[in-house]
């Protein structure tokens, strides 16, 4: 398939003014009548005929201004609808019938229990009409939907229900019209046997919005906590950005089957029930935590996404990568700033860092694509909201405000670009921000260099910058990109020394160098030792930092950093340096600084000033994934058990203080969602884990202990994952109980399957395969496919990767049988695969031979898109 060019973009040959949808629904059959205003763009270029995009849809009827078109006068093919000399402006009516029940692909109709749902972001809508399905066609939707009213007594569109009735044969109809031009791709229907919640929120000018939230009824109770994220996400983009809501009513739908997290249809946000139906009693504190940023997400693309949205898929990150970044802010409101920044830079690293130096890695805003479901990627997203942090890092938080109101000023009701977005920070600040376009042009992880001179006796220390971005497929030579990099300087008894620069590179403002260049070289003066040099406060910029420090320097970080993202930053080095030399073959006692570590970390547990949750994080090692980026010609389980190592000595080391923090926050830890409690179970539970690590006889009985008198599921799950990977006596009851428990409970199930395939006892390869089978599971739904077969790629390293290949194969079966039902979903799972060139010989080989297995076996385009790259 040949790819779709960000170069040939050209304006849409028509406009369409108004959309005219009747929907006669019906899970098996549905009929779709449309009829569409179209006008030619005064921008078109000239041409004979009008392809309208439809893909599986059977074409009943049509018509161009009342008139039904002869055969000569229209071509119905695989991708669309093409009309032949069109005039410059008619009405098209078209009636199609499509098939729900049978879509399992899950994108445009599709059926989801006792109701049918729409996903149409990015190209689901023309599988529901004949339409010109691109983003920059923007148009007023009217929407009737008629169906039997017992089976389908709720009937949702977009906007303002305007209209209502029943009809003879049990049947009745909903009109629903939304005020606001739209893409297609924000067009969004729910009709079905649907409960809901309600609340009211008061806008700042005094309208009252009424919120709602529906889904299958058992789920509703559980559903407030979500209700009243909405309500704060409301609030917070008022105050931070003076955005208000635009309608009089704000409509969530809850599906346990749905391919994404959730997605922002105009005033009838569809949710995986995941981001929704949470609470303490059956939902974690991670899972809490996501909700609340998902519901602020799609809340916020009402203006960054919807009233502003892409002029071309290109684009995707001028909505994704703002809207990623408004709710990690709206999140670190909320809680805890440190900890949020500190989550989600591992994350980043995680899931980024990997893509960014893998087959696939591609820009924020791509060149091309065959299939746009893949570019819904961590780079897109997650790279593109450090870039959006990179503008309010070098203007400020209010000069980013300024940026925001002018973008809108400028750009409300538009169809619009990245380079829009960058052109409104710039003059909005009356600043050049020109090369900030590199960050959204190149791929690739910028490294970053710093080396440090001092000398003792002029009290000088210099200090050179240096960046280097790596050459992915083909984009060979990288252009150096802007580098915001704050500097500190801390005595080795912690104090936080003043800076002194010397006349020599740019002067810094507010202790902070951009990095433009290449290479950049300061100095500071009036020192009386080697000080501590500290950068990067904050994780300032996505990049990947080589900075050779001594294990003194390190415990100097560790102990005294005022930036909490340091302190832990500091930590994971620490961690590496003894994880690496224990995978280089070296014994822990060995490995040199080990026992100066022991203290670091013994004070550092010690600091009744630091956050207990900014504790837990220093006390987690580095994970798998980012380790490996570090590293060539990878030993997956030879790095499994270095960490485990160094878990198990941290876990000795730190026994009595861990201990401590583990009974002292024992009280707290039963507390609601608020940061002292969340904090308290986060240390708690990161304490049992190095506990038992540290040795398994003498706490293992913590772990049972835990899971019967767990007060909430933070408790539960992480005692029961605990007993499960560690291979603790209890494992087995623990699992059969919490399967009884919860057996009515999608979301628990989950869970449920992912402690399962995540574990690295032995028996963790035969355990999924049995899973497979079990009745809890099934190929045809995202949530059990993730949890699942994608924990097992993304968190079992040990055993995806065993040395035999038997986890590719499991892994590779599992994802061909999902690609015939499912691609989108099945091409996510093709990605665990992509960074097959950085491990060792032999699992090179198994990888190579799996990855071609599938190609020869016939793919979807979604997942032949990601397997052929990663062979390339
Ligand atoms: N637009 C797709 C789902 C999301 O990012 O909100
Ligand atoms: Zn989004």
């Amino acid at each position: 398939t040949d790819p779709i060019r960000l170069a040939d973009y050209t304006p849409p040959p028509y406009v369409i003014d108004h959309v005219s949808l009747d929907f006669q629904l019906d899970f098996e059959q549905t009929e779709v009548d449309s009829r569409l205003r179209l006008r030619r763009h005064p921008d078109a270029l000239p041409g004979r005929e009008l392809l309208l995009h439809g893909e599986d849809l059977s074409l009943l009827a049509i018509a161009i201004d009342g008139q039904p078109l002869a055969p000569a006068q229209y071509a119905v093919s695989a991708e669309g609808l093409r009309l032949i000399d069109p005039p410059a402006e008619f009405e098209l009516h078209t009636r199609v019938r499509i098939h729900p029940a049978r879509n399992t692909r899950l994108e445009g109709l599709y059926q989801s229990s006792a109701f049918l749902l729409t996903q149409c972001e990015a190209e689901g809508f023309r599988r529901i009409t004949y339409f010109l399905d691109r983003p920059d066609v923007m148009a007023r939707f009217t929407v009737r939907l008629e169906a039997d009213q017992q089976q389908f007594p709720v009937l949702l569109s977009n906007g303002d229900d305007v209209a209502q009735g029943t009809l003879a044969n049990g049947r009745h109809f909903v009109q629903w019209q939304d005020p606001w031009p739209k893409p297609s791709y924000l067009f969004a229907i729910a009709a079905g046997a649907l409960g809901h919640i309600e609340d009211y929120f008061r806008t700042r000018s005094g309208r009252d919005v009424r919120l709602r939230i529906y889904a299958e009824p058992r789920a509703l109770p559980r559903s407030w906590f979500a209700l009243d994220a909405l309500k704060r996400s409301m609030r917070w983009d008022e105050a931070r950005y003076g955005l208000e809501y635009d309608l009089d009513q704000f409509n969530i739908v809850a599906t346990y089957d749905f391919n994404m997290g959730a997605m922002e249809n105009k005033s009838l946000n569809i949710f995986n029930a995941k981001a929704i139906v949470a609470d303490l009693e059956r939902a974690t504190d991670a899972d809490l935590t996501y909700v609340e940023a998902v519901v602020a997400h799609e809340y916020f693309h009402n203006w960054t996404g919807n009233r502003v949205t892409c002029r071309d898929w290109f684009q995707l990150s001028l909505k994704e990568g703002l809207t990623v970044y408004r709710d990690q802010e709206f999140s670190a409101d909320q809680g805890s700033r440190a900890v949020k920044r500190i989550d989600d830079v591992r994350l980043l690293r995680a899931n980024q860092f990997p893509e960014d130096s893998g087959p696939f890695a591609h820009p924020v805003r791509p060149s091309e694509y065959v299939e746009i479901n893949n570019f819904y990627t961590a780079t897109v997203y997650e790279k593109g909201a450090e870039i959006v942090r990179l503008y309010e890092r070098v203007l400020g938080r209010e000069g980013f405000r300024r940026g925001m109101d002018l973008y809108f000023q400028r750009h409300d009701g538009q169809a619009v670009t990245t380079d829009d977005f960058r052109a409104a920070m710039a003059d909005a600040n009356g600043v050049d921000l020109s090369r900030f376009s590199r960050w959204y042009e190149q791929a690739g992880t910028p490294i970053l260099t710093v080396t440090e001179q001092f000398d003792s006796e002029r009290g000088v220390l210099t200090v050179q910058f240096s960046q280097e971005t790596p050459g992915t497929l083909g984009q060979a030579d990288k252009l150096p990109v802007p580098i915001p990099i704050p500097i500190a300087l801390y005595r080795q008894d912690g104090l936080r020394l003043p800076l002194q620069q010397r006349d020599v590179g740019p002067p810094l403002a507010g202790a902070m160098l951009v990095l433009t260049e290449a290479s950049q070289t300061l100095q500071f003066d009036g020192l009386q030792e080697k000080p501590v040099l500290s950068v990067l406060h904050d994780f300032s910029a996505p990049v990947a930092l080589r900075h050779r420090q001594s294990v003194a320097e390190l415990s100097v970080r560790l102990g005294f950093e005022q930036d909490p993202f340091c302190r832990f930053e500091a930590a994971q080095n620490l961690g590496e340096h003894l994880i690496q030399s224990v995978y280089a073959g070296q014994a822990l006692d060995a490995v040199s600084g080990l026992a100066e570590i022991g203290r670091a970390f013994k004070a550092l547990c010690a600091d009744a000033g630091l956050d207990p949750a900014v504790l837990a994080e220093c006390l987690n090692l580095p994970d798998e994934a980012y380790l490996s980026e570090r590293m060539q010609a990878i030993d997956p389980s030879r790095l499994f058990h270095a960490r485990q190592a160094v878990a198990t000595w941290l876990g000795q080391q730190l026994e009595g203080a861990l201990l401590q923090h583990y009974h002292r926050e024992a009280q707290s830890a039963g507390g609601g969602f608020d940061a002292p409690s969340t904090a308290a179970r986060r240390i708690r539970h990161r304490a049992l884990a190095l506990l038992i690590a540290g040795d398994a006889t003498r706490h293992g009985a913590l772990a049972s202990e835990l899971a019967v008198t767990a007060r909430n599921m933070t408790e539960r799950l992480a005692a029961l994952s605990l007993l499960v990977h560690f291979g603790l006596a209890d494992q087995e009851a623990a699992l059969a109980q919490f399967y009884q428990q919860y057996e009515d409970d999608p979301l628990l199930l989950d869970k449920w399957l992912s402690v399962q395939a995540s574990s690295p006892q032995p028996d963790a390869l035969s355990r999924v395969r049995a899973l497979l089978k079990h009745p809890a599971y099934t190929h045809r739904n995202p949530n059990k496919v993730r949890a699942l077969i994608g924990t097992f790629g993304r968190l079992n390293r040990l055993h995806f990767h065993a040395a035999d290949g038997s986890g590719y194969a499991l892994y590779a079966d599992a994802l061909q049988a999902v690609d015939a039902l499912n691609p989108q979903v099945a091409a996510r799972l093709s990605a665990a695969f992509n960074g097959w060139r950085r491990f060792e010989p032999l699992r090179q080989e198994a990888m190579r031979r799996t990855l071609q297995r599938l190609l020869q076996a016939g793919l979807s385009k979604d997942s032949a898109e990601i397997v052929t790259k990663a062979l390339e």
